[in-house]
């Protein structure tokens, strides 16, 4: 069934199944500021961030949203809107400031400090072992292009579930390797800003085999029966013209299956151009044995999809944008669609049709969308709210695609929205908000949006209600 057709016909609530959580997410860079404090070492964004014309406007993390200050603040916040889950990022330069060696016990304290101020309030913590602060010196020691740096995230993931591990609920080994290893390695749009087709498809490599080596260790150190995932973004990949079919079948095999795959299946996709795929010698035998471990669930980032089409890129056409790596393709924003701030589709098909097409592919696989939500022009107003119509009716859209999956049987089991606050959105700084909770930065108050109060109601009532008769402006 269409939005549209679902929209018209829907006058009750959408129920989720019974247990399924909604919770809010985010990541340590991205909100934790203190980068100095209590024997951080330096990672890769800060090197980053502090390099003129990387970052825009030239922010960084240092303070980004004092969380690591305010987390009893944040984990009230999120007691507040009666979120069942918070997904938080555990940042590996902390806990080993020299990515490997000397363990810092502050780090560790400080972890265990915000799980038990969750768990006060029967939050259920989520915590993600890596969300792209690589400790600076394990890059300048080869980063994730290196064999390495995966063998070392392996012994930080085991000190920090030897740690916490009777606390947590839920791990996530990785966040989005997808990005950390083309953005990070290929495009260098984010940290540590190399532009290296070589080094980024071994990246993609080092990326999955750290889960997988993470994976072993933390199933010899977590208590029976721990959930441990993995979180992918993934991008429905369509066609912007007729006929090109092998192209979709190709860029879907390099953005999704070079990862989607690997994890699944425990092959590489053969659509993919050979020089995307990671090959010998990087990839060694049993690699993909592990990697392809059973996990306990799959986290799903999902923003829009991917519409493709052969063309030269002309910058004069709004929402086309050349595709980094593939000469003579644009991505393209067909006419109809609304776009977020960031300028990205707004489509809940994509995720009703994603969510499907991973049941299909690991039955039973139980689900999470691990990430969710969009960036907008949010102000404070003049009556000291923060009123946010276009996230609201994003979060509503989407929060709907997902029940209907779950109502069609789809093993979704929760979903997580991004972000819990506005936060320091990597190349763009602060200058993109994805909160449902307002950050004056000026301040750091935080300031409930609209959208935070309709998340609440979708939490509070377990059901998704139907759409208004007029979307609000
Ligand atoms: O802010 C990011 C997050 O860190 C990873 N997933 C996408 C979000 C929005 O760009």
């Amino acid at each position: 069934m269409s939005t549209s057709d679902h929209a018209t016909r829907r006058t009750e609530p959408l129920p989720f199944p019974a247990g399924f959580r909604v919770g809010a997410a985010t990541a340590s860079y991205q909100i934790e500021g203190a980068a100095a404090e209590d024997g951080r070492g330096v990672s890769i964004w800060d090197t980053f961030s502090h390099t003129p014309g990387k970052v825009r406007g030239g922010d960084t993390g240092d303070v980004a949203c004092d969380s690591y200050h305010r987390y009893r603040d944040d984990a009230a916040l999120l007691a507040e809107l009666g979120l069942a889950s918070y997904r938080f990022s555990i940042s590996w330069p902390r806990i080993r400031p020299d990515g490997r060696g000397t363990v810092n016990q502050k780090g560790l304290d400080h972890y265990k400090a915000v799980v038990e101020a969750l768990l006060e309030r029967s939050i259920e913590p989520v915590a993600t072992l890596y969300h792209w602060d690589l400790p600076q010196v394990v890059e300048d020691e080869g980063g994730w292009a290196a064999r390495s740096t995966a063998e070392a995230f392996a012994e930080y993931a085991g000190i920090v579930a030897e740690a916490l591990g009777d606390v947590v609920g839920k791990w996530i080994t990785m966040n989005e390797p997808q990005v950390s290893a083309n953005h990070g390695y290929r495009t260098g749009e984010h940290a540590p800003g190399l532009r290296d087709e070589v080094k980024a498809a071994a990246a993609n490599h080092h990326l999955l085999l750290a889960h997988g080596l993470a994976l072993e260790v933390l199933r010899g150190v977590l208590p029976g029966g721990t959930p441990v995932g993995i979180t992918l973004d993934l991008h429905p990949v369509r066609p912007g013209a007729d006929g090109i079919e092998e192209l979709v079948a190709m860029v879907d095999a390099e953005q999704n299956g070079c990862y989607l795959e690997p994890v699944l299946h425990g092959r590489y996709p053969t659509a993919a151009r050979p020089h995307m795929v990671p090959g010998a010698p990087v990839v060694r035998d049993g690699d993909l044995e592990r990697i392809h471990a059973p996990i306990d669930f799959l986290g799903v980032n999902y923003y829009s999809p991917l519409y493709v089409r052969y063309g030269a890129w002309n910058a004069l056409v709004g929402g086309e944008a050349p595709r980094p790596g593939h000469p003579g393709v644009v991505s393209y924003a067909p006419p109809g669609f609304e776009r977020t701030a960031m300028g990205w589709l707004v489509d809940p098909e994509g995720l009703y049709e994603l969510l499907h097409r991973l049941a299909d592919e690991r039955p039973g696989l139980p689900l999470y969308v691990t990430e969710n939500g969009c960036a907008a022009e949010d102000y404070l107003a003049t009556d000291g709210q923060v009123h946010d119509p276009e996230r609201v009716k994003y979060l509503h859209l989407h929060l709907d695609a997902c029940a209907r999956a779950a109502a069609d049987g789809v093993p979704l089991h929760g979903y997580f929205v991004w972000s819990l606050l506005d936060n320091f959105e990597w190349a763009w700084g602060f200058q993109k908000r994805f909160g449902i909770v307002f950050v004056d930065f000026s301040d750091r108050r935080r300031v409930v949006k609209d959208s935070a109060r309709f998340v609440a109601q979708v939490a509070a009532t377990g059901a998704v209600p139907p759409f208004p008769e007029h979307w609000p402006r």
